[in-house]
């Protein structure tokens, strides 16, 4: 039997600070991504005080959100912020605000993210809606990531079905969460080694 997804690699993410987006849309699949995500970087080293998990409405705002969260992580660097990026955890109800009030918190840094995770859910209804959020949300998330040359984690499902998310989301089968934790700590360790 194949198994879906990569071949497995392991990495020491204790010295990684992640960054986490995700949608409140579908937020009962949502929940268990988000859980699965975080629980891959705790068990590949990451520090709970260097994973920051914001939200935002829908898949829609992703790409701007991580953009900025981004942004804001380089601009508390270089401000010469030296304590613990667990100052800059904002509940996963936080909205916008949070990411322009985190640039001037010069207390709140661990250094930019080496990695930034996406997290989506968009199940197709019966207009166009869904082609093109996700075609949108698709693109600008590589726009950003290759544009700041920090890894954006897709972790976007796009799917016909509620029972198609339930089976990515590790309610009925495997959890996809899992995959982009994983995803977002080798990326980041090997971004800051080819940097
Ligand atoms: C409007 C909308 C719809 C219909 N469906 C979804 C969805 O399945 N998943 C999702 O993440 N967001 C959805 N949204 C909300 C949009 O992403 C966005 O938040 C709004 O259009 C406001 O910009």
């Amino acid at each position: 039997m194949s198994i879906k997804g990569p071949t497995p690699q392991e990495h020491d993410g204790s010295g990684l600070r992640i960054g986490i987006v995700h949608a409140r849309w579908n937020a009962t699949i949502i929940e268990p991504l988000l859980t699965g995500a975080k629980d891959k970087l705790l068990a590949c080293g990451v520090k709970e005080s260097n994973i920051v998990v914001q939200s935002v409405p829908g898949s829609w705002e992703l790409p701007i959100a991580v953009q900025r969260l981004f942004a804001a992580s380089q601009i508390q660097h270089s401000k010469g912020g030296s304590e613990s990026a667990g100052d800059l955890l904002a509940s996963s109800t936080a909205d916008l605000a949070a990411f322009s009030a985190a640039a001037d918190n010069t207390k709140a840094s661990g250094g930019p993210f080496d990695a930034i995770i996406a997290i989506g859910v968009l199940i197709k209804g019966e207009t166009m809606h869904f082609e093109y959020i996700a075609d949108t949300v698709s693109h600008g998330l590589m726009r950003v990531q290759l544009d700041t040359g920090v890894p954006v984690i897709f972790g976007v499902l796009t799917v016909l079905t509620d029972e198609q998310a339930e089976a990515r989301a590790g309610i009925k089968g495997h959890n996809h969460g899992e995959d982009w934790g994983l995803a977002a700590v080798e990326l980041g360790v090997k971004r800051n080694a080819w940097a």
